[in-house]
């Protein structure tokens, strides 16, 4: 049993010197989070090597990399252009960041996207073998998920998305959102940085896609994929010990002596327009104009990461940052000074430390970050607790550092002022704010969000494992088949709505059709057979529809019984008088939720919301439950969501207890219950060990059995009774 990281890039620096390779393991914080796993046994890590080399080359590079166990997945320059800088670059990263107006929706970027996420599987599914663990990261996979499940149905799983999921208004203008969603749910646990993006992503799914969600577990296809938010970390330890070393103290030494008593703000990103590093500037240029005395006080320290400048909207933004920094730095600078120091290209991590242990102040304002490291590191370095952090609120980060400054990254005065707030700031309350954001940084570090996440992923996979019931197939048609004609004495108890009929949007219309009645009538037929029907529905419509048949039945979950030849009798001890308070407040609800109605029935009320759009419907639910808990709590009054209803009724009124009153005196040698929503669960639960139970449009249940809808019902009365007839 193995465990296989997935992302688009392999984890390794690539050095070329004409025809030589040579690779480096990276340093970067998910390589260090992960390392401790793909690096042990026979684990691996699959992904582009970040190199397009000749088809002779190809083994030997991968000789190379299986040193380090890693695994390259060879993507042509075309494909680097299409999947990577066009369908991940130009789609999903504006669309994903907030930035629609800049996405590129191109009908090939897509089909290449599509190709690329199936030549991964490919790779993939040539070392996979059954109980191994799959971890795929990131925006460029998504499709990936749902490829390999569509292969391995069991295989677990997991998925993590770095960057933002957008709200569905934005995630929905993407024409192949489906999809999408469809590849993200193959996972068994979906990980994003924030609770926001998990909410947004539960929205988009269930709005987009027949999903059903309770809380943040989600079934599609009768499967069950949890979606959770794991703030990723970093290695805190490092960037403690970094400014330890005698290098970086070298490097700090000489920053010191350049600066000497002018204050440093740091600003550290790759080039991106999600950074916000244009609106960063601008706040400095206010800083410098309105407030003369920091001329030759204060200098901006920049660093712009060169990313991506083969897409045309990145090139852009490097020349407006040049050009605005050109301009700020020609209008302020003196002869000794330089307002803003900028570098486009990278640097070794000891220099980044020298400066994160240097800067009085660090200035992170993404307009959105899924969650931002380089605010973390600035953080972990400071070990002295000095140091004041500036933090846009739209940067995943902002939700466990809330002693940071934080602003609104559009806003411009706001982040000129928190910058003056963060000069003037006494060393105390630096301290105090600083101390605190060190612990939650330490403690939430990469290698705990390892663990926290893989731990999830297998209690997601035992979750999984003890709902999951076993789908009715033909072989189990045959034992049940068998088990009952070599019965003599069967009950059989059948739930109506969705179970022998289809769900229907007008609750009239979803009366008997002549097959069911035929079913029914064949299995009372049957001396052997005592057949209940145990419904929610009133007692006058299961008199009109089934009243003349030789059969029990149930009416309102068991309010009412009626015994075969008798009349309809009800449980003793019930009260209706709590609907005079309840009543009205649904009532307020209908009114505010067009679609919605109320069904009164002897001792419950039932409101109902499958006729109201989409979402309105169940936030209303909500709403209504919200409202009615303490209400109910002292009535003796049970609050069952079900099948776009929530119904209110008598606690002593449930199908499992009015079922079990047929059981008295009676020594039964097959049992049988059919149901398709959770007042039925009631019955699984109380049925004898032997009893067959069948849960029907959901394997997750306490059923024995599930079967898919009531046409499947229906096919399987039908072989029971027919195989029995073909035996008498
Ligand atoms: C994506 C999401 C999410 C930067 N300059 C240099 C350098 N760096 C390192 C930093 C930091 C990393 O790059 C940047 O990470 P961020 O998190 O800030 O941003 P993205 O690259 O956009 O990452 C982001 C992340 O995924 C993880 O899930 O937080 O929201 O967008 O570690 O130190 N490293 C070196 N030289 C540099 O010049 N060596």
């Amino acid at each position: 049993m193995k465990t296989i990281i997935v992302s688009n890039r392999l984890p390794v620096k690539v050095l070329q010197d004409g025809e030589q390779f040579e690779f480096q393991p990276s340093e970067g914080g998910l390589a260090t989070g992960l390392g401790s796993i793909y690096q042990q046994g026979n684990n691996v890590w699959i992904g582009w090597p970040g190199l397009e080399p000749e088809e002779e080359q190809q083994p030997e590079i991968k000789r190379r990399l299986a040193e380090l166990n890693l695994l390259p997945v060879f993507l042509t320059q075309e494909e680097i252009n299409l999947y990577y800088e066009g369908f991940s670059n130009e789609t999903l990263w504006p669309v994903f960041h907030y930035f629609p107006s800049y996405a590129h929706f191109e009908q090939h970027y897509w089909d290449s996207y599509q190709v690329v996420n199936e030549k991964f599987k490919a790779a993939i599914l040539k070392i996979l073998e059954p109980g191994d663990t799959l971890w795929i990261h990131d925006y460029q996979l998504l499709l990936l998920p749902g490829m390999i499940r569509e292969e391995m149905p069991d295989i677990t799983i997991g998925f993590f998305l770095h960057i933002p999921f957008p709200s569905l208004e934005i995630f929905r203008l993407i024409p192949w959102r489906t999809d999408l969603l469809e590849g993200m749910l193959g996972a068994d646990l979906i990980g994003v940085h924030t609770f926001d993006d998990a909410r947004h992503f539960i929205s988009s799914a269930t709005r987009l896609l027949p999903v059903q969600a309770s809380s943040n577990i989600l079934i599609y296809n009768n499967r069950v994929t949890a979606v959770e938010p794991f703030p990723m970390g970093i290695d805190s330890g490092k960037f403690e010990q970094l400014p330890g070393s005698e290098e970086v103290q070298h490097e700090i030494a000489l920053l010191r002596e350049s600066f000497g008593d002018v204050k440093m703000i740091l600003s550290i990103d790759r080039l991106d327009y999600s950074k916000g590093i244009l609106e960063r500037l601008q706040a400095f240029e206010l800083l410098l104009q309105e407030n003369p005395e920091y001329i030759e006080k204060v200098v901006l320290y920049m660093i712009v990461v060169p990313s991506r400048d083969n897409v045309p909207r990145y090139s852009e933004l490097h020349d407006e940052i040049d050009m605005l920094t050109g301009n700020i730095n020609a209008r302020y600078r003196t002869l000794n000074w330089l307002p803003i120091h900028y570098y486009y290209r990278s640097f070794p991590v000891e220099t980044l430390s020298a400066l994160y242990s240097t800067a009085d102040v660090c200035l992170v304002s993404p307009m959105r970050d899924g969650m931002n490291l380089v605010c973390k590191e600035y953080v972990a370095s400071r070990t002295d607790d000095s140091g004041v952090l500036i933090l846009s609120e739209l940067a995943g980060a902002a939700k466990e550092l809330a002693d940071a400054i934080i602003v609104n990254p559009n806003n411009i005065g706001e982040i000129y002022r928190a910058i003056m707030e963060a000069l003037k700031m006494p060393l105390d309350e630096q301290q105090r704010r600083m101390k605190a954001m060190r612990q939650i940084v330490r403690k939430f570090n990469v290698k705990h969000w390892v663990k926290i996440y893989m731990d999830r992923l297998y209690e997601v996979k035992e979750m999984q494992n003890s709902m999951q019931t076993k789908y009715a197939g033909a072989a189990i048609k045959e034992q049940i088949t068998a088990k009952y004609t070599a019965s003599s004495k069967r009950i059989i108890l059948l739930d109506y709505d969705g179970t022998l009929v289809g769900f229907n949007v007008n609750i009239e219309m979803a009366f008997p059709d002549e097959e069911l009645l035929g079913i029914i009538r064949s299995l009372t037929d049957d001396p052997r057979n005592h057949v209940v029907i145990i419904s929610g529905r009133n007692y006058e419509t299961l008199e009109k529809w089934f009243g003349t048949l030789p059969l029990d039945m149930i009416a309102e979950h068991g309010v009412w019984q009626k015994k075969q030849n008798s009349a309809w009798v009800k449980q003793p001890g019930l009260t209706s008088i709590w609907k005079q308070e309840v009543y009205p407040v649904l009532e307020t609800f209908t009114d505010r939720t067009p679609g919605s109605f109320i069904e009164e029935k002897s001792f419950s009320l039932v409101w109902h919301y499958r006729k109201v759009e989409r979402g309105l419907g169940e936030l209303r639910a909500t709403e209504l439950m919200n409202n009615l808990r303490y209400l109910t709590a002292d009535k003796g009054l049970q609050l069952m969501p079900g099948n776009k209803i929530i119904e209110i009724k008598n606690i002593e009124v449930n199908k499992g207890k009015a079922a079990l009153t047929f059981f008295e005196g009676q020594d039964y040698d097959f049992i049988m219950a059919m149901g398709d929503d959770h007042t039925d669960e009631d019955i699984f639960k109380v049925l004898p060990e032997k009893a067959v139970s069948i849960k029907i449009g959901s394997d997750i249940s306490a059923a024995n059995y599930y079967l898919n809808n009531f046409r499947e019902v229906r096919a399987l009365l039908h072989s029971l009774i027919n195989k029995d007839a073909v035996r008498l």
